[in-house]
């Protein structure tokens, strides 16, 4: 059985994009896994997911569905033609390399919406290391957000490229049934994962009020959920 390490579950939910990527491949490919709850720096590349499978650890959501793929065959992208897999592919990196930094900016460095994020990923800490352990968190990822580039970024600003990327988004579901075209594949994983923790977290971002605006991404995400609902698309191999 695939061992999947990620954070605990907050909020009832997976909230992070990368690690519920995984669950949902797993779940649309008909893979099995057990979810483990753990802590970045324990992974080898510190951050998360990573999976064991046969004694073997990989990191990175991206090299995870690669693996998995070689290991239990290519249940969901054989098909895909060359035009297909580079929408999905485009559509991976927007979220990946763009919004997913709107997301992180929203949930630690505003201050409208921190409060409530500390409380749910530092709240069952002794008070004293809460308020240390929870500031030198948000230090580490305001750092890197200024690394990525959003952090220098005015607030307004960041919130505009992320309704940019929301809009392109909502613009390429109105076209297709799913990421790539008329099949559930790899890149559905992707973009769910992203969708969900803007529209079903229970923070009142810019980010979620934008995707509410487009009804065709919340109808996205039923549809996805359907079909994992019903088991997923996969045939073993
Ligand atoms: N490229 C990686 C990105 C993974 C990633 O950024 N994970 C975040 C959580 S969503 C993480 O572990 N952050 C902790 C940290 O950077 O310390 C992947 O696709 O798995």
């Amino acid at each position: 059985m695939i061992e999947l390490y990620q954070f605990a579950p907050a909020w009832g939910m997976n909230l992070s994009p990368f690690c519920l990527k995984v669950e949902i491949y797993c779940q649309l490919a008909g893979i099995p896994y057990e979810a483990r709850s753990t802590m970045p720096f324990k992974g080898p590349r510190g951050k998360l997911p990573y999976i064991i499978d046969q004694s073997r650890s990989v990191p990175d959501s991206g090299k995870i569905i690669e693996y998995l793929k070689a290991m239990y065959g290519d249940r969901l992208d054989a098909q895909l033609s060359e035009e297909e897999r580079a929408m999905g592919h485009l559509l991976r990196r927007v979220c990946e390399e763009s919004l997913y930094f709107a997301i992180v900016y929203s949930r630690w460095l505003d201050d409208r919406y921190w409060p409530k994020v500390r409380q749910v990923f530092f709240g069952s800490l002794p008070m004293g290391a809460r308020s240390l352990v929870s500031a030198i968190a948000r230090h580490g990822i305001r750092k890197s957000l200024i690394g990525q580039g959003y952090g220098r970024y005015q607030q307004e600003e960041v919130y505009e490229a992320g309704t940019a990327d929301l809009t392109a988004i909502a613009c390429q579901l109105n076209q297709r049934r799913y990421a790539a075209g008329t099949r559930l594949t790899s890149f559905d994983a992707t973009l769910y994962a992203f969708l969900f923790n803007i529209l079903h977290v229970p923070l009142e971002t810019p980010l979620k009020k934008e995707a509410a605006k487009h009804p065709v991404i919340g109808g996205y995400l039923d549809r996805v959920h359907e079909v994992l609902d019903a088991g997923g698309v996969g045939h073993a191999a």
